[in-house]
This record gives C-alpha cells, sequence and structure tokens, in this order.
C-alpha cells in the first residue's frame, strides 16, 4: 500500500534495523524502545490492524507469532526462567499509531500485569 510507513519498511524504501526475516512477515526493532527487546513483527502483506484480521489472514498470523518467538529465542528470553510480551494495540485508546498491522515483541525486562 502506497503511503504506509511499516509497507515501506517491509520494501525496503524505509530504513530499519531488521532482525529476523521470513517469507511472510519482517520482524524489526522498535524506534521506541521500551525494554531491552523490543521488535516489532509485521506481515509483508498489507493488513490495516488486528480488528481488519479475517480467517483469510491466519497464515500470515501464523507465521507472525513463530517469527516472534525466533526473535525472543535470538534473544536469549524464549526461556522458561525469562520469557515476553506480545501485543497488539487496536484504536486510540491502546495508542495504535501505524496503520499496518504489528505484533509487539517486548521482554528482557520483568513486566507487570495488567500493564499500567
Ligand atoms: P503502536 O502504538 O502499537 O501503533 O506501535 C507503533 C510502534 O511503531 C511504536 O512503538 C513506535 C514504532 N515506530 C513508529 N515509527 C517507526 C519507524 O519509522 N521505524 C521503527 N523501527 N519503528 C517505528
Amino acid at each position: 500500500m502506497t503511503d504506509c510507513l511499516f509497507c515501506g519498511i517491509v520494501a525496503g524504501d524505509v530504513p530499519a534495523d531488521i532482525v529476523e526475516r521470513s517469507e511472510r512477515s519482517v520482524a524489526f526493532r522498535d524506534v521506541n524502545p521500551t525494554a531491552p527487546t523490543h521488535v516489532l513483527v509485521v506481515p509483508r502483506r498489507h493488513i490495516t490492524d488486528a480488528a481488519a484480521i479475517t480467517a483469510g489472514d491466519a497464515e500470515d498470523l501464523a507465521d507472525m507469532v513463530a517469527l516472534a518467538h525466533a526473535v525472543a529465542a535470538a534473544a536469549g528470553i524464549a526461556t522458561n526462567e525469562r520469557g515476553y510480551r506480545l501485543v497488539f494495540n487496536v484504536g486510540p485508546d491502546a495508542s495504535n499509531s501505524v496503520a499496518h498491522l504489528h505484533l509487539h515483541v517486548i521482554g528482557g525486562r520483568s513486566m507487570s500485569w495488567p500493564p499500567g
């Protein structure tokens, strides 16, 4: 999609610190990290947000979650002793700011639940 920031990163037109790639997804570091590991996993196909997901997106979703786990494993936090958080933000109350589906992979520090 034209004028989509994350489509630009997927296409290589916008610079980003890419950490993992798969056939369907790309993972890059969040420009404004909230934890030692803070990576965004996005589908190569443009999907607006989690509310727009349909059954036809199932393979993209499965690939995103698998790539998120690979990111966590590479960071050394995909262990029983550590762990990580996966987040989709939807809408203004959740501070969703980019209209291309992205899965936050957050870890490397202890996090409370529920989040503040
Ligand atoms: P959300 O609030 O769920 O829409 O999160 C969007 C995230 O995207 C936010 O944590 C900051 C990050 N972000 C925004 N613009 C850029 C960018 O140009 N490059 C990178 N790497 N991250 C960005």
